[in-house]
């Protein structure tokens, strides 16, 4: 597959001006019509050239005149049509199969035969597998859809934009109109058609436009859908309120399927999500699962300006529309729930999936310069570190300056495709800076390492800092330049008190938090009236995306874990903490940092000030993912034995008797509601069962037995089932037997049962997931179901999958090649679980060598999967 690169963007020689789609819709053939007006945008005759995929053309007449066959090619992808001239009407006529459709991507079915309904998914080249069209984020087009269907089988009728019409056809039949007032890309475009129920919400936007909001289920979901109603309502409150941003059509549709490759997609007027987003019910979705529910249904709403009403030149702006989306949504979910919660947790999903890619074979930059296969580009980097660098913009300018700056953005470029320089050039004409610089972030692979270095003059009562950074060679890469380093930072006194800040140049102290920005390979900033040696307090709100080397002593992070007022800042330092412990960890006594992350905790832990969610974040030391990161010849089996004794000393030292009589309380609170308090205790009552059943594994498991048993409502459940289950504990069976049980019929609930088998530490893992694998409802067809055994084993437990026999990573190989014959995307993402092999300490290396090397010899893998192998393997 030749690549395709930034460097060539042409405009498109043919833009459409127009778009009219006859649907007649069914379930194993359904015929597309299609007429399309053009206009030549380059003035020169060029061939008109439109992608197709699979299409069975049926009929082709250009200005109303059928075409012979010499007038055009329809070969590799694309139709060529001779003769068009700038306002010819181009009429197609093709025939797709949904029902044989299982990758998921142009118009499938979803559920069964009977009982399921059709829908569409056209990110990022969807369209071309529907109809004929320059399938390409650039060419936007007002689109008129008519879907025709049976009315028994397809009740209801659905496409983006405005309701303009129904009615009666002969035979049973009827149709639907759609009209779109807002050009767009076809990316956007989406259709559903089926037996759905619904449940809506009348809602008038800031400037007074009334909107129906209507969210789409089947009939036995449409209770649990409640709550995302209500995050529809948040999200476009909070869009007019934080950047005046109102909903811009009469119908807001959201529509649940089981059957989606990822989380949900933004189609203009008619979100579509995986019913994983989308449906909440207290007896099925944890906690976090509700906030998932909120922040994807804001995600995909957000989108409606920043990725519809302005959207993408081509798909290397990806994260023009992604980092900025999933930033803003980072900013309604911290505001809907907690500033430093949210943090923490974006934080350390960055550490867990980004930092890896951007540590090995599959590094890339936030926008690259080619890419192969475009499905394999919804990255890790493109949407979290996107929105890191999105959250540095913002940083600099402040919110104002930020709020001022995104008006630009949206005024400048409302219904056009943009680029990362329109974001930056309006970001930094509306405040007069010039944020250039910061296009070197998007350009460069890699996590930049920033060293910081502190010195000390009695003197001159002086503290220097010096800051430096440097970036690894990533593949393609081998040279890095300077990128600017926002390094947000207080000073705090040997007694845990923040100081006031007054740096070289200014008259008088101004605030005790700064923003230093590094901007060469190296710079000093010099701090002024400083009393003594001062605890530097580095990076803090995590102000860029990078990895922090300075020499802190364990007495030192354990003061910032003490004393910082800032929640996010504290675990920060209790993370760093954590790492120097786990690094010393031996046999016999506690290392100097062992210790103070134990005793600063069991403090915290005693003194009951601190909210409870917080608490138990602080309570956690690093993933297995994040330990493997820093070391350079990765043995998971070992970091799992260590991290679990780390635990136990932290356990020890707050002592069984404080764990048991906190989590008899917190038991003794146990409720049902979502508010924030309720939330933290279920979150603490899970952390300080886990920390227990490290001293106590016998009577931790009978307590966990009762709170399954008890529990009202499933984060309770499965946090005691995950306890169970991962300690093989002798209650494990008959609670999974129940679970199995009474979620039968829950596919959501079910694969959380899956998911928590998959993650049995070490070497059961394998025979467990074996056994999975032959429960009848377990399938390769649904990729929720596939994520939940699969994903979970391979991608989240490294210690069951990177087994010394390489028997792990032989199951996967092998459950990739049939996965690939049915759904590429999905295969080609789980394949992602083999990155970072080449850190493996050498055993494992070697039989990991061997699965991908068999892998990539396979005949007939599709280009996504073999992009992945043959990248990773490098
Ligand atoms: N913008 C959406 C991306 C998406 C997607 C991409 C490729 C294949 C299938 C897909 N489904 C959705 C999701 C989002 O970021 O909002
Ligand atoms: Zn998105």
């Amino acid at each position: 597959v030749t690549p395709v690169r930034l460097g060539d963007y042409r405009r498109p020689a043919w833009s459409v001006d127009a778009i009219e789609l006859d649907v007649d819709l069914g379930i194993d053939a359904t015929e597309v019509s299609s007429r399309l007006v053009l206009r030549s945008d380059t003035g020169q005759s060029a061939p008109l050239r439109l992608n197709g995929e699979g299409l069975e053309l049926l009929a082709l007449a250009l200005d109303g005149q059928a075409l012979d066959a010499h007038a055009f090619r329809y070969e590799g992808g694309v139709l060529e049509v001779d003769g068009v001239r700038d306002g010819s009407v181009l009429e197609t006529r093709v025939r797709v199969q949904p029902a044989a459709n299982t990758a998921l991507e142009g118009l499938y079915l979803s559920g069964s035969r009977e009982h399921g309904f059709l829908l569409t998914q056209c990110e990022a080249e969807g369209f071309r597998r529907i109809t004929f069209f320059p399938d390409r984020p650039d060419v936007l087009a007002r689109f008129t859809v008519t879907l025709r269907a049976d009315r028994q089988r397809f009740p209801v009728l659905l496409a983006g934009g405005n309701p303009t019409g129904v009615g009666e056809l002969p035979d049973g039949r009827h149709w639907a109109r759609f009209v779109d007032p807002h050009p767009k890309p076809c990316y956007l475009f989406a259709l559903v058609a089926g037996r759905l129920e619904n449940i809506t919400r009348d809602y008038v936007t800031a400037d007074g436009r009334a909107v129906k909001i209507v969210i789409w289920s089947e009939a036995n979901v449409i209770d649990r859908c409640h709550y995302a109603l209500d995050a529809v309502e948040r999200s476009m409150r909070w869009d007019e309120h934080t950047y005046g941003r109102n909903y811009d059509l009469d119908v807001f549709h959201v529509v649940a399927t089981h059957d989606f490759n990822m989380g949900a997609m933004e189609n203009k007027g008619l979100n579509i999500f995986n019913a994983k987003y989308l449906l909440a019910d207290p007896d099925s979705s944890t906690d976090d699962e509700y906030r998932a529910v909120e922040a994807v249904v804001a995600h995909e709403y957000f989108h409606n300006w920043t990725g519809n009403r302005v959207t993408c030149r081509d798909w290397f702006q990806l994260s023009l529309k992604e980092g900025l989306t999933v930033f803003r949504e980072q900013q309604f979910s911290a505001d809907m729930n907690s500033v430093p919660l949210k943090r923490i947790e974006d934080v350390a999903l960055l550490r867990r999936t980004q930092f890896p890619e951007d540590a090995g074979p599959l590094a890339h930059p936030v926008r690259p310069a080619e890419y192969r296969e475009i499905n394999n580009f919804y990255t890790a980097t493109v949407y979290e570190k996107g929105s890191e660098l999105v959250r540095m913009l913002a940083g600099r300018l402040g919110q104002e300056g930020f709020r001022r700056g995104m008006e630009l953005y949206f005024q400048r470029n409302d219904g056009q495709a943009a680029t990362i320089e329109d974001f930056l050039g309006a970001l930094g004409d509306a405040n007069a800076i010039d944020l250039k610089p910061y296009l070197a972030w998007y350009a460069q692979a890699g996590t930049p390492r920033l060293h910081a270095k502190s010195e000390y003059d009695a003197v001159a009562r002086e503290y220097t800092l010096t800051l430096s950074q440097q970036t690894r060679p990533t593949p393609g890469q081998p040279e890095k330049v300077p990128v600017p380093i926002p390094v947000k930072l207080s000073l705090f006194d040997r007694d845990g008190r923040i100081l006031p800040l007054r740096m070289d140049g200014e008259e008088k102290a101004d605030g005790a938090e700064r923003v230093v920005v590094l901007h060469k390979a190296a710079q000093r900033f010099v701090f002024k009236d400083v009393d003594a040696p001062p605890v530097p307090s580095l990076l803090r709100d995590f102000s860029a995306p990078v990895v922090l080397e300075y020499d802190y002593t364990p007495a030192e992070l354990a003061l910032l874990l003490t004393h910082d007022p800032d929640g996010f800042n504290r675990w920060e330092a209790g993370q760093q903490l954590a790492l120097l412990a786990f690094d010393t960890l031996n046999d016999s006594v506690d290392s100097a940092a062992c210790k103070a992350w134990c005793e600063a905790l069991a403090a915290l832990f005693e003194d009951r000030q601190l909210d409870d969610a917080l608490l138990a974040d602080l309570l956690t030391p690093p993933g297995e993912i994040e330990l493997a990161d820093r070391q350079s010849e990765v043995d998971p089996s070992r970091i799992h034995a260590q991290r679990q004794v780390l635990q136990q000393r932290l356990a020890a030292h707050m002592g069984a008797d404080a764990l048991l009589a906190r989590y008899r309380d917190l038991s003794a609170h146990a409720s049902q509601p979502l508010d924030a308090a309720s939330q933290a205790r279920r979150r603490l009552r899970r952390r300080v069962l886990e920390l227990f059943a490290l001293l106590n594994p016998e009577r931790a498991h009978a307590l966990a037995a009762t709170q399954y048993e008890t529990a009202l409502g499933m984060t309770d459940r499965l946090a005691a089932l995950g306890v169970l289950v991962r300690d093989r504990a002798p209650q494990a069976a008959a609670a999974l037997a129940h679970f199995r049980d009474r979620y039968a019929d829950n596919p959501l609930a079910l694969d959380k049962w899956f998911t928590v088998q998959a993650q049995v530490p070490g070497e059961p893992a394998l025979a467990i997931v074996a056994t999975l694998e032959r429960d009848p409802a377990f399938t390769l067809k649904n990729p929720n179901r596939a994520r939940s055994l699969l994903g979970a084993f391979a991608s989240t437990n490294p210690s069951g999958f990177h087994r010394t026999d390489g028997a792990g990573y032989q199951l996967l190989g092998e459950r990739l090649v049939q996965l690939d014959a049915l759904n590429p995307q999905i295969a080609a993402r789980l394949a992602t679980a083999f990155n970072g092999w080449q850190r493996l300490e050498p055993m494992r290396r070697v039989v990991a060598r061997r699965a991908l090397e068999t892998l990539v010899q396979r005949q007939g893998l599709s280009p996504n999967l073999s992009e992945i192998i043959g990248n990773v393997l490098q």
